[in-house]
């Protein structure tokens, strides 16, 4: 761990560094990938599976036979805090829709806004060390209640051919219309040509590896839209002496967990909180099943010790945390003053895990410091806004010289016209 005592602003950039990443050699990959999807489809997806997975699959589409063997092997207890999680993520995204948005600018020219669901919608839930079935819930929840009528989901098969259990229940109860085999680049390519299996679609949502979020990105050179650029998890804690050492060493562990490239960090205006926080994160990391990854993100973690809440605050917004937990005497100050987190978590009794799972916020949040310029996932993401318009004769006459002059002046006489038609035969008419 390093702690940093005091340090200089022109420092915290470097300080607050993300892990770097090596797009250039993956990209090429990525690409023969794609164009090899492109033009052969399932053969393409298939050869894939068996080189990365080491699965061989007959058929990508999961069938009924197997998410009812999957739903069997979900325990009882495991289904009820399921069903919990997804009662709050639904009443938290429900309450995030929004009526028509209806104005008359002047007399006889209405507008109005409505939204519409993305109709086709590609999920991607990575598998590998910890096959988080949760995600599931933070995208399916919402896109089922936008309206979106097509709702794919890819995740990878195991060796077997498999794809985890809880998975595939999560998918079945939360409206996911075809749910296939298949993960990584290959998934990425699929949902955005459409094979023989995969349909093509107009917006892919998820995490994954490196190698997932250049395909995202690649996707969107074809039209299809991505949720956001995704990175690895990060947690910044501003804690005080009011907050718990023991509390705020499980937050940390609890990002670290997740991956080696995790990054965790700990501000406070208390040396002795640092402490004891270093103490308590040595010990519960012990007990820890996933120790040896959350060790290598603790080892580049940062502990930094500054004069003031002011400093503290300056500091989390130059950064841009992905989730941002705040334990101290002056929790609305930073609440009220904190401008970019992907999400904010207040108090001592509010860990990270409760956003993770279940009180109902989205935990597909902004990475990497796109905080500063992304939302998370919220119903608007499976949303367009769409803009209508009903002018009247009055209306046209409201507008149409201010639009005449308008066009006239950028030199599009074709604009002008189609007013100033119109604008003569009402007058003619009368
Ligand atoms: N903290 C992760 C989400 C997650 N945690 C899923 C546990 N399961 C997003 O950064
Ligand atoms: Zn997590």
């Amino acid at each position: 761990m390093n702690k940093i005592y005091n340090p200089k602003a022109e420092s915290w950039s470097s300080i607050l560094e993300r892990p770097t990443k090596t797009i250039d050699d993956i990209e090429a990959t990525v690409k023969e990938i794609f164009s090899e999807v492109q033009k052969k489809g399932d053969v393409a997806v298939a050869k894939y599976t068996s080189l990365f997975d080491g699965a061989k699959i007959d058929t990508i589409e999961v069938s009924k036979a197997e998410i009812d063997l999957a739903i069997a092997s979900v325990s009882p207890e495991l289904k009820e805090a399921i069903k919990l999680a997804k009662s709050n993520i639904s009443k938290f995204h429900i309450a995030q829709k929004t009526d028509r948005v209806v104005v008359e600018t002047i007399e006889g020219v209405n507008c109005w806004q409505e939204k519409r669901p993305i109709q086709k919608i590609g999920l991607y839930i990575p598998g590998g060390t910890a096959p988080l079935f949760s995600t599931v819930l933070m995208l399916a929840v919402p896109a089922e209640i936008a309206g979106c009528n097509e709702i794919v989901l890819c995740s990878p098969p195991d060796k077997n051919g498999v794809v985890n259990p809880a998975i595939l229940y999560v998918a079945n109860l939360c409206g996911v219309t075809k749910i296939l085999k298949v993960g990584g680049i290959q998934a990425i390519a699929g949902m955005t040509f459409g094979t023989e299996t995969i349909p093509k679609v107009y917006k892919i949502f998820g995490p994954g590896n490196q190698f997932v979020t250049v395909a995202k990105q690649l996707a969107t050179q074809f039209g299809v839209a991505i949720d956001m650029p995704a990175g690895p998890s990060e947690l910044l804690i501003v804690a005080d002496d009011t907050a718990v050492p023991a509390f705020v060493a499980s937050d940390l562990l609890s990002q670290a967990e997740h991956g080696a490239d995790s990054q965790v960090i700990l501000v406070s205006t208390s040396k002795k909180l640092i402490d004891a926080v270093e103490t308590e994160i040595q010990m519960q990391m012990e007990a820890l099943p996933r120790k040896a990854i959350a060790e290598k993100a603790i080892a580049n973690s940062k502990l930094i010790f500054v004069e003031n809440d002011k400093i503290a605050l300056n500091l989390i917004n130059e950064y841009g945390p992905e989730h941002f937990i705040i334990c101290s005497e002056f929790d609305d100050f930073y609440s009220n003053g904190v401008q970019n987190a992907g999400s904010v978590f207040i108090g001592n009794y509010t860990p990270e895990s409760a956003g993770d799972y279940a009180s109902g916020t989205n935990h597909t949040l902004p990475t990497n410091g796109y905080a500063k310029n992304y939302s998370g996932v919220n119903l608007d993401s499976f949303n367009k806004a769409m803009t209508f318009q009903k002018i009247t004769q009055k209306g046209i006459q409201n507008i149409g010289r201010a639009i005449e002059i308008m066009a006239e002046a950028e030199g599009l006489q074709a604009h002008k016209n189609a007013v100033t038609l119109r604008l003569k035969a009402i007058e003619d008419g009368k």
